[in-house]
């Protein structure tokens, strides 16, 4: 198995993250997206919507979306991270789109704030949007601020794949030199719990912060 991956990808961190937690042997391939691999051919050839993360199973099943990548990933490992009963599945399903959508309304942050004026020539946005993307972003962290309070899990009383993203979201805040502890602390309490069971956690955020540092080196 194959999984096509940037290091400055939250959702392709996501997908690895829970390939290591079901034990799943895979090859890493970089595609290195801010110099233009993923408008290859052989990379497009595999997702067309030219992103990653993108799994290649070795029968030639080829998924792409971080979501239905896990999802895929978990059913195929009989992993109750994404559950069979009906209702918990439904609410599993529920909080990731949810999550999903959250993630889409403030993932140009990074990109916006920290990938694009890096470039040569640099990109400028209007401050507006990076204003607007903010505000997205302080909804989603205050929702689940709330959802998380006095809990070691997101939903369910176990481990899932909500999980997984949640966390990812949490990571990823290091993008923007996002401080939450402070208007978020219960979130900050679940993080900390959680990657003290899931220490890839912590890995994903170091390497979070060395990939950044070196494009700005
Ligand atoms: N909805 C997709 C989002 C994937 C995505 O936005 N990937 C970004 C990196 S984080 C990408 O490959 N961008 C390349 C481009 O836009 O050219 C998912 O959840 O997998």
């Amino acid at each position: 198995m194959k999984i096509h991956y940037f290091p400055l990808s939250g959702p392709s961190h996501i997908v690895l993250n829970v390939a290591d937690q079901l034990g799943v042997e895979y090859e890493k391939v970089l595609v290195n997206i801010t110099g233009g691999d993923q408008h290859k051919d052989e990379f497009v050839k595999k997702n067309g919507n030219k992103k990653v993360p993108v799994l290649e199973d070795d029968d030639g099943t080829t998924l792409s979306e971080a979501m239905s990548i896990i999802k895929y990933l978990s059913d195929k490992h009989s992993s109750d991270l994404y559950p069979k009963d009906l209702k918990e599945r439904a609410l599993v399903d529920m909080h990731l789109a949810a999550l999903n959508d959250a993630r889409s309304a403030g993932l140009g942050l990074v990109y916006f704030e920290v990938i694009f004026p890096r470039q040569d020539p640099p990109i400028i946005i209007n401050p507006m949007i990076i204003g607007l993307l903010r505000q997205n972003v302080e909804k989603i962290l205050g929702d689940y601020n709330t959802q998380v309070e006095g809990k070691d899990y997101a939903v369910l009383d176990r481990l899932t794949l909500v999980d997984f993203v949640l966390s990812g979201i949490f990571i990823w805040l290091a993008f923007i030199q996002y401080d939450p502890s402070e208007k978020f602390p219960h979130l900050c309490t679940y993080f900390k719990n959680l990657s003290e069971k899931l220490p890839r956690l912590l890995d994903c955020q170091r390497n979070f912060h060395e990939n950044l540092k070196a494009l700005s080196e």
